[in-house]
C-alpha cells in the first residue's frame, strides 16, 4: 500500500469525532483505535507485533535481536493537529517494507517498526514520554503519577487497559537491541525546495507550568481595588514571554492557559500557564528565568501568589553525523535540515546513532490542520526511506 493510502486510513481511524479534526488523543500508553490499527496493518506484513511495558508497540521483521535498525515514529497528536506529523512516519515505515518485500529484499539482520507512546505529551503533559521511559531518561515513579486534564493518573489508565503500571521504565535489554533508529517526519516548517531532507539538529526544549492564584470573587460586587485577580499577572506574563522571546533566538509559546472555577461571572481563583520554550543555542533556562521574574513581580502588585513548575525536556541534539552522511549518500540531493520540533529521535540520539529525514511540507504549518505533505514528495520520502533501509539492513 502508498503511504498515502495508509495515511487517509490512520485519519479515517483517528478523526477525533468530538474535536472533530486530526486531533487524535491517544489514551496513552493504553490501547487506543490506532494502536490497534498499526497492529492489524503490522500483522498484515508478517511482522511480529508486541507491545513493551513503556505502551511503546514494536513490529517486527523478523527475529528480534541485536543491533536492529529501528523506523518508526508516533500516532498521537495535539489538539486540533495536523494529519502528518507522527503518522507519515508510520505509514511510510510500513509503506517501505512493501517497497523492500516487492524488491525482494530480506534484512539480513533484525528490523523493526516502532510506534512510541504520548510522543505529544497530549494527554499526560510530557512529550516523548514513551521513549524517555524506554531510555530511563525520566523516573517511572514520577510518569506513574502524571495527570490527565481530568485527574486521572497514568498509573490509573494503564491499570483500566490492563495493563501493569508497574512494567513502565527504563528497558535496557530492548534500548540494546537497537543498532540504529531512523525517523521519518513531515517538515515542521517550510524550508526544503526538494521533496527529502536529512535531520542534523534538533533544538533544546522545556516546558514550565506556572500556577497564579488568587481571590476568587462576584465579578460585579468586587471592586476593582479589593481584586487579587490571576488573570491579570497571567496576561502580564503572555506579554513578557513575548519580549524574553524578541530578546533572544528562543521560541517561546503560551498556547495554554486554564482559568479556574472558569465562569464568565467569576474572578478565578486560579490560573495555570503553560509555557514553552525552544532555543537553537544555549538552554531555555535564562529565557525562562526573564519570564518568571516578570510573572513573580506581577503577581505581588496584583497581591496574588504565583509558583511554577518545571520540566526540561534536554538540550539540543546533534543527530548521528556519520549516519546523516550515508542517508545522504543514499538520498542525492537531500539537504541537512535542523528542526525546532522535538522528536523521538531526539530522545534516542542519546543511547543510540539516529536519524531523520524530513518530507517537504509547503504550507510549513504544523500542530494544525493546514500541516501537508503532497503526495508525490510522499512518495519519494517512502523511496528514500526504503533506500536507507535497505543500506542499513542489508
Ligand atoms: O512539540 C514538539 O515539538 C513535537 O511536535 N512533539
Ligand atoms: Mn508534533
Ligand atoms: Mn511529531
Ligand atoms: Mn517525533
Amino acid at each position: 500500500m502508498t503511504a498515502t493510502e495508509l495515511l487517509s486510513e490512520i485519519a479515517d481511524v483517528g478523526r477525533d469525532p468530538v474535536r472533530g479534526g486530526w486531533s487524535r488523543h491517544v489514551a496513552t500508553p493504553a490501547e487506543s483505535d490506532l494502536t490497534e490499527w498499526f497492529v492489524e496493518r503490522a500483522g498484515r506484513r508478517g511482522l511480529d507485533v508486541e507491545r513493551d511495558g513503556n505502551g511503546n508497540t514494536w513490529a517486527w521483521w523478523g527475529a528480534p535481536g541485536p543491533d536492529a535498525v529501528v523506523t518508526g515514529s508516533h500516532l498521537d497528536s495535539v489538539p486540533g493537529g495536523g494529519q502528518f506529523d507522527g503518522p507519515l512516519g508510520v505509514a511510510s515505515a510500513l509503506s517501505a517494507v512493501d517497497t523492500l518485500s516487492d524488491r525482494g529484499f530480506r534484512p539480513s539482520r533484525p528490523f523493526a517498526v516502532v510506534v512510541f507512546a504520548e510522543e505529544e505529551g497530549g494527554r499526560f503533559g510530557l512529550p516523548c514520554l514513551g521513549s524517555r521511559l524506554l531510555t530511563g531518561s525520566f523516573d517511572a515513579d514520577r510518569a506513574r503519577a502524571l495527570r490527565d486534564a481530568d485527574g486521572v493518573t497514568l498509573a490509573e489508565a494503564l491499570t483500566t487497559r490492563g495493563d501493569d503500571p508497574a512494567r513502565l521504565g527504563a528497558d535496557p535489554d530492548r534500548l540494546a537491541r537497537i543498532g540504529t533508529f531512523v525517523e521519518l517526519h513531515v517538515e515542521q516548517g517550510r524550508a526544503l525546495e526538494v521533496p527529502v531532507g536529512v535531520g542534523s539538529t534538533i533544538v533544546a526544549h522545556g516546558r514550565w507550568r506556572l500556577r497564579f492564584t488568587g481571590q476568587g470573587n462576584h465579578a460585579g460586587t468586587t471592586a476593582t481595588a479589593d481584586r487579587r485577580d490571576p488573570m491579570i499577572p497571567a496576561a502580564e506574563t503572555v506579554l513578557a514571554v513575548r519580549r524574553a522571546a524578541r530578546e533572544t533566538d528562543a521560541r517561546a509559546t503560551v498556547g495554554r492557559l486554564v482559568p479556574r472555577p472558569g465562569g464568565t461571572n467569576v474572578i478565578a481563583s486560579t490560573v495555570d500557564l503553560w509555557l514553552d520554550v525552544r532555543t537553537f543555542t544555549g538552554s531555555p533556562e535564562p529565557v525562562v528565568d526573564t519570564v518568571l521574574a516578570a510573572a513573580r513581580c506581577a503577581a505581588r502588585a496584583e497581591g496574588c501568589a504565583v509558583e511554577s513548575t518545571t520540566e526540561s525536556l534536554g538540550g539540543a541534539v546533534t543527530l548521528d553525523e556519520a549516519l546523516a552522511a550515508r542517508m545522504a549518500a543514499a538520498i542525492p540531493g537531500a539537504p541537512s535540515l535542523p528542526t525546532a520540533a522535538g522528536h523521538d529521535a531526539g530522545i534516542l540520539a542519546a543511547h543510540v546513532p539516529s536519524g531523520m529525514l524530513h518530507v517537504r511540507n509547503p504550507t510549513g504549518v504544523s500542530h494544525a490542520p493546514g500541516e501537508h505533505a503532497e503526495d508525490d514528495d510522499v512518495e519519494e520520502g517512502v523511496r528514500a526511506l526504503a533506500d536507507v533501509l535497505e543500506e542499513l539492513a542489508r
